[in-house]
């Protein structure tokens, strides 16, 4: 049957294999995925066949010239998928999902890039389509229509192929399905497409989540978040009472910046002073996800994790929340946001009532001219400049975050803005960064300043905090060669994923600086913040805990189910010393973190998707 078959069905035969190469291909060179064994090699290498053989299998029920169409569109399709998704890759180290291409306009960072991450080698991807386009004109059709009895055994051998797939997968990676919060792993082990169909049908499945909740599931999340809430250390609790917050978000500024030098000289010379007055939290983690600033921005007002795909910002806008903002406002604080973008970026000028924000300075509170401007808009040192002159009349006590921007990829600045060299390294992205990097810390410097002449300084805090990394994994051997490594791993890929947190109280930081070691995130953020002023948390709906209370257990989960103690850091199924790298080899003692992890990204999902602090009232 085997050569009748493939006579008749020679153009089904290429069809499948061309593709099946060309997902392979894109594999291997558009993404990059860690590789474990051999066994996840061979996985990865026929998951493109458990989905091709079934899908261009029907064309066989189709008439030849239809088949022949049908085979075409679908490689172009299948074609397309994979060149945006190593597009998408090339810069965010993830795959494409729905949400994201509803909220397009804002994938900000590939429109001016697109010259960086375009590569030639797509357009070899379309070879096969001419080769099948000629072939398809050249030999003629002979009209031959497939018998029932091939069709069965076709599929019965598609139906082998795939079972044996999902068979490895799960040897591989038991309960694939359970811990679906990594991309990757599905990616490694049902292949490119059967994702985007999951992808597909989990967001539809989301949508019902609002309709069919109640009560009833609010009361045992809460249940799990009132045992775990830590209770605040009473020499901290109330420290910076009725102070104004004044909260700087560090667009991309990653950890590594902090203390280090380019060419001799310091990236970030103030803030390395600044540091030494305030409490520096080192080893504290960014956990956003497809929304990157947007994302922080949830985390931070509402300590729950952001959604695995896209952002809450534009997906979950019309939701209930209990914020920070919220609790602030009773608290008599007048809330606030700074950002000389436009307002509908990231949804925020919905989002931000949501929150309960009270004033929103978008661009157009600012005075915006071209020799200020640079790359995304208004230069860092003229943003905050004009942020504290119309910050100088808001009622006290307030609370304001602002968003900085020069730091944002690509990282171009003028050449008289450029107070260090560039770096040299094959990533000419990493060596911008530094430049771009340096003069924001300038830009604080100067902040600092002006906050000080305008009387805004002693009644405030004032906290920095990066929003997610700048520098892709894809730069990672170039960032190892700036900080001296030979080689980087998994390891240092989440060790980079570290982004400073300062928080500085004039009259006593600058008294009794301190370095805090422990492992934290910016879920931590809001009971922490809260506490310092005088706040209250218990009873509140959320997974942070108050990083100076004496309870807490450091612990931190990143969106993927990836997670940090102050031991281990758990990551593409392997498990390292946190503090040396080292591979550890056993998974027992964390498998209670390891549950922790994913009913912890489980409970939060379940309270954005069903929207479920409407049903409870504080
Ligand atoms: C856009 C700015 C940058 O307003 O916050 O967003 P990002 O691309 O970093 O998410
Ligand atoms: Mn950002």
């Amino acid at each position: 049957m085997k050569e009748h078959f493939f006579k008749k069905q020679w153009f089904l035969c290429f069809s499948v294999f061309f593709m099946w190469m060309k997902t392979y291909f894109i594999y291997k060179l558009g993404f990059h995925l860690q590789m474990n064994n051999g066994l996840e090699e061979l996985i990865l290498f026929i998951n493109p066949l458990s989905f091709l053989i079934p899908v261009f299998g029907i064309s066989l029920f189709f008439r030849e010239k239809t088949q022949r169409l049908f085979l075409i569109g679908a490689n172009f399709i299948l074609t397309g998928i994979l060149i945006s998704n190593s597009i998408f890759y090339g810069f965010y180290i993830d795959f494409i999902t729905i949400p994201v291409l509803f909220q397009a306009k804002n994938i900000g960072g590939l429109g001016s890039s697109f010259q960086e991450l375009f590569n030639p080698l797509y357009i070899v991807l379309f070879l096969d389509l001419g080769l099948l386009l000629w072939l398809s004109k050249t030999f003629k059709r002979t009209g031959v229509k497939q018998s029932a009895k091939a069709i069965k055994i076709y599929y019965t051998v598609a139906f082998g192929i795939a079972l044996f797939n999902l068979a490895l997968s799960e040897f591989e990676q038991p309960k694939l399905l359970t811990y679906s919060f990594d991309r990757e792993i599905l990616v490694k082990n049902i292949g490119i497409y059967p994702f985007h169909l999951l992808d597909g049908i989990s967001q539809t499945f989301l949508l019902t989540q609002k309709a069919v909740a109640d009560e009833d599931n609010l009361a045992t999340i809460k249940n799990y978040t009132d045992s775990d809430y830590s209770k605040p250390n009473k020499d901290m609790f109330g420290i910076a009472k009725g102070r104004n917050v004044i909260f700087v978000t560090l667009e991309s500024t990653q950890n590594f910046v902090i203390h280090q030098k380019v060419n001799g000289k310091e990236i970030t010379p103030f803030l390395n002073r600044f540091i030494k007055q305030s409490y520096y939290f080192d080893h504290f983690y960014q956990q956003t996800e497809q929304g990157k600033t947007s994302d922080s921005e949830f985390i931070i007002a509402n300590s729950l994790y952001p959604s695995l795909s896209g952002s809450v910002f534009f997906t979950k806008s019309d939701n209930q929340y209990h914020s920070l903002y919220k609790t602030l406002a009773k608290n008599h604080y007048n809330s606030s946001v700074f950002h000389a973008n436009n307002k509908k970026f990231w949804n925020r000028d919905v989002m931000y009532k949501a929150l309960g924000i009270d004033r929103f300075f978008d661009v157009t509170h600012f005075k915006v001219t071209a020799d200020q401007s640079t790359g995304w808009g208004l230069k860092d040192r003229e943003f905050l400049t004009q942020s504290v002159e119309m910050m100088k009349h808001l009622p006290k006590p307030f609370y304001s975050n602002l968003i900085t921007l020069t730091n944002h990829f690509p990282f171009q600045i003028d050449d008289k803005d450029k107070l260090i060299d560039e770096y040299h390294s094959e990533s000419k992205v990493l060596n911008r960064y530094v430049t771009t990097v340096r003069y924001q810390d300038e830009s604080l410097k100067h902040f600092i300043e002006e906050l000080k002449h305008n009387g805004l300084y002693d009644d405030s805090v004032l906290v920095f905090m990066g929003d997610h990394y700048g520098i892709s994994e894809a730069h990672q051997e170039a960032v190892g060669q700036l900080l001296g490594k030979t080689e980087t791993t998994p390891y240092d890929t989440i060790q980079l994923q570290r982004v400073p947190l300062i928080i500085h109280i004039p009259g006593i930081t600058d008294k009794k600086p301190r370095i805090i070691s422990e492992t934290s995130g910016q879920i931590d953020v809001k009971p922490t913040l809260l506490h310092l002023l005088g706040i209250e948390t218990k009873g509140m709906i959320h997974f942070g805990h108050d990083l100076f209370s004496e309870e807490r257990k450091p612990f931190v989960v990143l969106r993927n189910g990836n997670f940090i103690t102050d031991d281990y850091i758990y990551t593409k199924n392997t498990l390292y010393n946190q503090k040396t790298g080292a591979i550890k080899n056993t998974n027992n003692e964390i498998s209670y973190w390891r549950e922790k992890a994913n009913e912890e990204l489980s409970l939060s999902d379940q309270i954005i998707n069903g929207d479920l602090l409407r049903f409870y009232q504080k």
